[in-house]
């Protein structure tokens, strides 16, 4: 019977993992893109930018990322990404709305799904922050200048 347990144990040991939810498909996106994947998994697109949370699995692909994907043909093939993630380009989907489509957001490695994660977002040159700074500067500088002229004056009456 020892046999038998071995026998077990080595099933076990060689017997491949379950298949992970798709690790394919975020290369294929890239490849979809004609970009090249890389190697290492952190900077290729994440699980989140489909799935809710980041949590793979048939019940979670519900970003807006994805459903603009599964309107252009995504099912459960690498073909399907990547023609769907070209078919997404054509259409300039912005799924975010933050003004860079999302096909730009997955080569950028910033987030289809979340506003103002995009690379391309200017930092502003208007506004309260912006003119605050501005307005004390030139008070500073107008106050140095006045209390300039009152010393100057002041040598000159003597
Ligand atoms: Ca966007």
């Amino acid at each position: 019977m020892i046999w038998l347990e071995a026998l077990a144990f080595l099933a076990m040991v060689a017997a491949p993992l379950p298949a992970a939810a798709k690790p394919t498909f975020p290369c294929a996106l890239l490849d979809g893109l004609n970009q090249a994947c890389p190697a290492q998994v952190s900077l290729q697109p994440p699980c989140s930018d489909c799935h809710l949370g980041g949590k793979t699995g048939g019940a979670t692909p519900f970003t807006a990322f994805a459903w603009g994907m599964r309107a252009r043909g995504m099912s459960g093939s690498v073909e399907s990404v990547k023609t769907a993630i070209a078919q997404m380009k054509i259409d300039g989907v912005d799924s975010d709305g933050d003004g860079t489509p999302d096909w730009q957001e997955i080569i950028d490695g910033t987030d289809p799904n979340e506003p103002g994660t995009a690379s391309n977002i200017q930092d502003p040159q208007l506004g309260c922050a912006v003119g605050g700074r501005r307005a004390a500067g030139g008070i500073g500088a107008a106050l140095a200048l006045a209390a300039l002229a009152l010393v100057r004056r002041g040598r000159r009456r003597r």
